[in-house]
């Protein structure tokens, strides 16, 4: 049991200088001077100066390793829980990309286990790149309906020259399964897309919008900042369609293509171009290979994605870019968790899971990371290892 004491809670919303009780895994109870004698055998953290936040929700991390686009020595090594927890992150969705060859469904769900019995929350997307999609069942809707830990599908790339070019109507049946998938397990049937840099850009999502049924909360385009003029199209997308965007946190100017936009300068403009706050997330594209290829399609080399970029592109956002601590904190807390309908992942609240991150008021440093109430960071230390590091 922990009392976390003093500390200003973002929930993502401000509630002001709280006391929060953890115990059993979850959040028990929130207040302003909570005793202590009144949960016996509690161990207190002093949160004074500094930020309570919701643990970070990466939705798309290829937990297995990804890459090989410069063959087979470019596959990038697997994921290892400190890369995740030392960057505030308590909830991970893992996917496949390029190669769904190598990389499988059986090996990407075991992994998620893995990293659940280590501490942390996972699920994953079924699928890769490719279409026609490549479940574990042979079925979207049976992937979604019998493996508890497929909350969708992805990431489905469009709009690049390593898709499979499908048509918009095999796009939009992919999102038609996914979604009757989702309604009928309960869980919320996402279409994780992967945007590349093909001129066709969100065509084939408005084309969903516009010609079905199918409502905009089905389908979540990542990967929007990786050019301006995607960026620009994201923007009108979210405005003008009520559509969802998520921008990728491991793109760095620095060290690629100078048309990208930085994730917190893309919140920044998004915001300031009216698209809602609760239209935007980030993930980090963790472990995932950043691989750069010239104009004729060459490849030219590789980095690796990680998964502590997500904590800071919402830290840049904050004091960067002018980014208020409760927008910057949605795209990584509450609209994940709202768009992959996890309703006690995401908020700061009495019953949700003690996913709980502690941070310096002034620079957002990370003082403590805690998942699903255990303590797995302190003092900015990592405590809780994977079995292998
Ligand atoms: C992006 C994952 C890309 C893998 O376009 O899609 O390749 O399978 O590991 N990464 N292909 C990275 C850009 C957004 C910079 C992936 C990668
Ligand atoms: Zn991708």
């Amino acid at each position: 049991m922990y009392l976390i004491k003093n500390a200003e809670v973002y929930a993502p919303e401000s509630l002001g200088v709280m006391d929060v009780l953890v115990g059993g895994g979850q959040i028990l109870k929130m207040a302003k001077d909570l005793p202590a004698e009144e949960a016996y055998d509690v161990e207190v953290i002093d949160g004074s100066g500094k930020v309570l936040v919701p643990g970070l929700i990466d939705a798309h991390v290829h937990i297995l390793g990804g890459g090989g686009e410069g063959g087979a020595k470019t596959r990038t090594p697997e994921i290892m829980l400190s890369d995740i927890i030392s960057g505030g992150v308590t909830t991970v969705v893992g996917c496949l990309g390029t190669d769904g060859c190598t990389r499988t469904m059986s090996n990407l769900l075991a992994k998620a286990k893995g990293l659940e019995e280590e501490g942390i929350t996972t699920y994953v997307y079924t699928g890769s790149y490719q279409v026609p999609v490549r479940t574990l069942t042979g079925k979207i809707m049976d992937d979604m309906i019998l493996l508890e830990k497929v909350v969708g599908t992805g990431e489905i790339a469009i709009s690049d020259h390593r898709s499979s070019q499908p048509s918009k109507k095999e796009f939009a049946r992919i999102v038609a399964d996914t979604r009757v998938g989702g309604i009928l397990s309960g869980k919320a049937g996402l279409v994780n897309i992967h945007m590349g840099d093909g001129e066709n850009r969100l065509k084939f999502l408005r084309y969903v919008l516009k010609k079905t049924e199918i409502p905009a909360s089905n389908m979540l385009p990542t990967h929007i900042n990786r050019s301006r003029a995607l960026m620009e199209d994201g923007i009108d997308y979210a405005k003008n369609l009520g559509g969802y965007i998520d921008l990728t946190t491991s793109s760095d100017p620095d060290f690629l293509d100078p048309d990208e936009v930085k994730a917190s300068t893309g919140l920044k403009t998004a915001l300031d171009e009216g698209v809602s706050e609760d239209h935007v997330t980030f993930s980090s594209d963790g472990q995932g290979s950043l691989p750069v290829f010239d104009s004729h399609g060459k490849f030219l080399g590789l980095g690796v994605g990680k998964v502590t970029s997500l904590y800071r592109e919402m830290r840049d956002a904050v004091l960067t870019d002018g980014v208020p601590l409760t927008a910057a904190l949605k795209a990584v807390t509450c609209n994940p968790a709202a768009l992959l309908k996890l309703p006690k992942k995401g908020r700061i609240e009495e019953g949700t899971d003690g996913d709980l991150v502690l941070a310096d008021r002034k620079t957002l440093e990370i003082a403590v990371v805690m998942a699903k109430g255990r303590v797995m960071v302190r003092d900015g230390q990592v405590l809780a290892k994977g079995t292998f590091e």
